[in-house]
């Protein structure tokens, strides 16, 4: 039986890969590793909990003692790496939480498959999951970021996240580990935590709270339905060659605030409200600080060498997306009180 290691398995997009390798390969043993912080929640992982081949192990990826024990008890084959500081507003108040998470606690991963596979790679993958916000930002509607695009972070997190990807090549050149790497656009569905745009939108409409837009809500964003990333991260971990990178995307980009009027008004109609409800909450605030106008990604690469393509359109997904919200009023209680209050509260 293989046994797989999935890093961040109680966060976002995470659980959701976890998910999708526990039910669909009876043949290996999921190891989801995660430190529970603010973003990690058990309660993602509660329909595989008692899978026969599925085990919980909590651990903080910066304690390399830690990890390397772990990689000596249960000798894993691969490694999906996912654990990560995600959210850019929090790398700007603390950018050395995400120096040490994203890049600390992924040189600690590299170190310890580095040791215990000790140069015997036959059936091993390092497979680390990035993002498309190191290439930077784009300002010509016709540019695209491709694999080969420069790297150009510009905010804590993605200098973090770019950190992290020059670490995991630096690997397999100089000591011929197997890695292969994925950079994806932003993703949206089920289980996103409600600091980032779509969720806390869907959270305040239902709260009828305001909906803070940041500037004039003419950034551009290129939004994949999580399931779809956790299918790319399927065939890449399975098909991918070693040493490559491959960009994924939804070539589905829209403005902010085109997308906070369209939230608005699929629920408005969900909830029963008077059309136009919502958008009366919209409230412009003060812009992120170094705010990147534009992404969008070239996902040709990975859809003509391996087959991968979006399955959802984005009207199907956000209407998924918000019947979940609404379905899981209590997962959403749960993760937006305690400290989520003081961070709402700091942030306007
Ligand atoms: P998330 O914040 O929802 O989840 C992160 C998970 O990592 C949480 O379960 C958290 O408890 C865990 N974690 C954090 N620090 C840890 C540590 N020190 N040790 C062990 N576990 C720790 O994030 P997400 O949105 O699911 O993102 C997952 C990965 O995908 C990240 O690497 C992120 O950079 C990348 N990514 C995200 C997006 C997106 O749109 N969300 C897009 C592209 C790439
Ligand atoms: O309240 C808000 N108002 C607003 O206008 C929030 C939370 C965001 N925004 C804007 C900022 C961005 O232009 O919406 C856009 C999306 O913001 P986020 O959801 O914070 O995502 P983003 O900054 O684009 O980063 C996301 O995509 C890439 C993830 O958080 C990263 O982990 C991923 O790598």
């Amino acid at each position: 039986m293989k046994k797989i290691l999935i890093t961040g398995g109680a966060g976002f997009i995470g659980s959701h890969v976890v998910r999708l390798f526990v039910n669909k390969y009876p043949a290996y043993h999921i190891f989801n590793l995660d430190a529970l912080t603010y973003a990690g929640n058990l309660a993602n992982n509660e329909d595989v909990a008692n899978a026969s081949n599925y085990t919980f192990l909590k651990a903080d990826i910066t304690d390399a003692e830690h990890i390397d024990q772990l990689f000596a008890e249960h000798q894993f084959d691969g490694v999906l790496h996912l654990a990560a500081e995600s959210h850019v507003d929090r790398s700007i108040t603390d950018p050395l939480a995400f120096v040490k998470t994203n890049v600390i606690g992924t040189v600690n991963l590299l170190q310890a498959a580095k040791k215990h596979w000790a140069g015997n790679f036959e059936g091993k993958r390092f497979y680390h999951i990035s993002t498309d916000e190191v290439y930077g930002e784009l300002h010509n509607p016709e540019d695209f970021f491709t694999e080969t695009t420069p790297y150009d972070p510009r905010s804590p997190y993605s200098a973090s996240k770019a950190s992290s990807d020059h670490f995991v090549r630096a690997f397999h050149e100089t000591y011929g580990l197997p890695v292969v790497i994925t950079n994806c656009s932003n993703n949206y569905g089920p289980n996103h935590f409600p600091e980032k745009l779509i969720p806390l939108m869907i959270n305040n409409i239902i709260q009828k709270k305001p909906l803070p837009v940041y500037g004039k809500g003419e950034n551009v964003r290129d939004w994949l339905f999580v399931i779809d990333h956790a299918r790319a991260i399927d065939t890449v971990y399975h098909n991918g060659k070693n040493g490559e990178t491959y960009n994924i995307g939804g070539f589905n980009e829209w403005k902010n605030i085109d997308l906070v009027h369209l939230l608005c008004d699929i629920m408005d109609q969900k909830l029963n409200r008077p059309a136009g409800d919502s958008r009366k909450l919209i409230t412009y605030v003060t812009d992120r600080a170094g705010h990147d106008l534009r992404y969008a990604i070239d996902a040709h690469k990975i859809m003509n060498e391996l087959g991968w393509e979006p399955s959802l359109q984005f009207e199907e997904g956000l209407n998924k997306t918000v019947d979940w919200y609404l379905a899981n009023e209590k997962w959403l209680q749960e993760v937006t009180s305690g400290n989520y209050q003081n961070y709402y509260q700091n942030m306007y």
